[in-house]
């Protein structure tokens, strides 16, 4: 039997779903079938391609629902897992037993352990540390700022791996190794370290350049990034810096679009009193209440800064 794995890509725990997919899979429903993974990107429209059920189970993980009769077997844990209401009627209505969706889940990985082990007996003890940090990476439950910044830790050192890994063979021999290798061995390993190398190189550099450009007002850090042609970030690191602020703005611009962050900080001690998906709603962007955005034509960046301004004063009031 074939059994195509289709999870969210250049994702921690969308890899780890595979992983843990695979084992549970391999140990109670079928122990001798052949796997074959394909990673999957959110965009607006058709997410997923015309050849992509093509296998004797076809499964989708951390990734949104299909009515696709095809699909045999769904986990997922985003709140966006339905695009419109029909999917989730269809998802309501199924009587298979073999799909599963509960976005109060941290991880999809979690998820499936739960599942696995709860309806099929699964025993997921050999697994707990892929599952325990698919948790923390997935559910930002980091301890603190330091930890997600430092990138010490092995596993966090796989999740930048992953995040930024195009090479399909590698993304494959990961999901394998997820599942029967510790962390810090795959870590080790030089296909990881190497591409790693200039990742850390780029990130400690992104740390160097906010802590420049980062200003405090209030309880609020606007770092204004425009001119430095930073595109990504750590959203951790402002709060590493000023562990005391409560949001954050960030001003980004790349080729594509120029953008406005907007985020809360995690372990601010203080109680959250803005949503700020609301926020950037009414600037015609959009997000979650700890986090959002609002993106612009690359041209626009003068626009972004005013619109950066506006959101730090609402949020320094009240
Ligand atoms: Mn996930």
């Amino acid at each position: 039997m074939r059994v195509r794995v289709l999870f969210h890509d250049n994702c921690f725990d969308g890899a780890a779903s595979a992983a843990l997919f695979t084992c549970f899979h391999r140990a109670r429903v079928v122990p001798d079938a052949e796997y074959s993974y394909r990673g999957l990107t959110h965009h607006p429209g058709e997410v997923f391609p015309p050849s992509a059920f093509d296998g004797d189970e076809n499964v989708v993980l951390d990734f949104r629902y299909s009515r696709d009769p095809r699909l045999t077997w769904w986990f997922d844990h985003h709140v966006s897992a339905f695009p419109t209401r029909e999917d989730e009627a269809h998802f309501r209505a199924d009587t298979s037993g073999r799909r599963f969706y509960d976005a109060a889940s941290p991880s999809c990985t979690q998820l499936i352990a739960r599942v696995a082990a709860e309806k099929f007996g699964f025993d997921v003890a050999p697994h707990a540390e892929l599952i325990d940090w698919a948790r923390v990476i997935d559910g930002a439950q980091f301890p603190d700022a330091h930890t997600a910044v430092a990138l010490e830790a092995p596993t966090l050192q796989l999740m930048t791996w992953v995040e930024a890994n195009r090479d399909q063979a590698l993304t494959e021999r990961f999901i394998r190794d997820l599942g029967q290798r510790p962390l810090a061995a795959i870590a080790a390993e030089p296909w990881v370290t190497r591409p790693l190398e200039p990742l850390l190189e780029q990130h400690r550099r992104t740390i160097a350049t906010v802590a420049r450009r980062a200003r405090r007002e209030g309880d609020v850090v606007l770092f204004d990034l425009g001119d430095d042609g930073v595109e990504g970030f750590n959203k951790f690191i402002v709060y590493d810096l000023f562990p005391d602020a409560r949001y954050s703005v960030g001003v980004t611009v790349s080729r594509t679009r120029a953008k406005v962050s907007v985020g809360t900080n995690p372990w601010s001690p203080w109680p959250r009193t803005h949503n700020v998906a609301a926020i950037c709603e009414r600037f015609g962007g959009g997000g979650h209440p700890m986090v959002g955005a609002v993106s612009l034509g690359p041209g626009d960046l003068a626009r972004a800064r005013e619109i950066a301004a506006e959101i730090v004063a609402e949020l320094q009031r009240g």
